[in-house]
């Protein structure tokens, strides 16, 4: 293992089994968050360190803010969540006890964020539980425990998680393939893919490469998590693509792109919420552009951003100017129940200021 990895990864390992402990002698849940929004490397890290938990004795669930996206049903990773407004039978029993299983929430754990202002409607939840272990490659953190790991060199929280599993193991005398069965593998691989660009992007290790080949040798297939994740596409996804990327305007000597996708096309279209999600990078590659901006509008009324940049543009302190936040090459903000069109002139007079 890469020396940078140990002590945090050490910590955090340590951190989990203690509250392993605790909630199993006391006869309680552990409850792993994520962010609101979510991705492939908030899903896998987190249901990775569900399915490590159970793995030794453990009982625990991601909380979940929103339903999982289609695109990831393929994980099969179903059970490893609880969504609090929901109508599943864990859902209700939340609701009137205050209880999962029948048991009270006894430890908190946070992947890919550190905050419960990033995680929906179960911020709450994660806000109200003292007991708080973090594993998060962003790096802007506020929340203040002894048990956080923040990694902001680390590619993805997943990589960081298989470390954390790697320590398990040694800790526990545990073989890893015990600890990180063949499912989680899966889930952990396909955070790695999303957050590197399927390794292409700069954030990209020799380390994070040594990391996936022993994601799939304990059961990730790569393939299907590439097909999946980046290249499957419903025809309507497919149009709707099309449709906002003919839409791109260009401004400040053509270094910004930026192009506006209002909800009556997600309805016309018949596409999701996703259904523009692979336009902003494409943008970004355009030769010349800096600076890549998708602006959705989703049905709730709120609108969100997606922010990429190529070489200098700090995404992450643009989003924060939004309420948002995330790295400095790729980062996202939501605002709530603005009007789309004076949003996307808000975006265009700051940029201009700022590139
Ligand atoms: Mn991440």
């Amino acid at each position: 293992m890469r020396e940078r990895y140990k002590e945090g990864s050490a910590r955090s390992a340590k951190n989990i089994l203690s509250v392993i402990e605790k909630t199993k002698a006391d006869n309680e849940v552990i409850l792993v968050f994520l962010h609101r929004s979510v991705d492939g490397d908030c899903v896998g890290s987190s249901s990775g360190v569900v399915s490590m938990i159970r793995a030794l004795g453990g009982d625990a669930y991601v909380a979940i803010p929103e339903s999982l996206p289609e695109n990831m049903s393929f994980l099969k990773i179903d059970e490893l969540f609880f969504q609090p407004d929901s109508d599943s039978d864990l859902a209700k029993e939340y609701r009137t006890n205050g209880t999962i299983g029948g048991k009270k929430i006894g430890a908190v754990v946070a992947c890919d964020c550190s905050e419960g202002s990033r995680m929906g409607i179960c911020g709450e939840i994660f806000d109200s539980i003292s007991s708080k272990i973090v594993i998060d490659h962003h790096a802007s953190v506020t929340t203040r425990s002894d048990n956080l790991w923040i990694d902001p060199d680390s590619s993805s929280a997943c990589e960081m998680v298989f470390y954390v599993a790697c320590q398990m193991a040694e800790l526990t005398g545990k073989e890893l393939k015990d600890i990180l069965h063949p499912n989680a593998a899966k889930a952990v691989l396909a955070g790695i893919v999303t957050d590197t660009g399927r390794f292409t992007f700069k954030n990209t290790r020799p380390e994070t490469l040594e990391t996936a080949g022993m994601l799939i040798d304990l059961g990730g297939d790569i393939s299907e998590v590439c097909y999946n994740l980046f290249d499957r596409k419903t025809k309507q996804k497919f149009l709707l693509s099309a449709k906002a990327r003919s839409e791109v305007k260009f401004y400040c000597d053509d270094k910004f792109a930026l192009t506006v996708v209002p909800y009556s096309q997600f309805v016309e279209y018949g596409a999701g919420p996703d259904g523009v999600d692979d336009v902003v990078s494409a943008m970004r590659d355009i030769d010349g552009v800096e600076l890549a901006i998708v602006l959705r509008q989703l049905e709730s009324g709120e609108i969100r951003g997606n922010i990429r940049s190529q070489e200098y543009f700090d995404c992450s302190k643009f989003a924060e100017g939004f309420g948002g936040g995330g790295h400095v090459r790729a980062a996202g903000f939501t605002v709530k129940n603005g009007d789309v069109i004076e949003i996307a002139e808000e975006v265009i007079k700051r940029v201009q200021a700022d590139i």
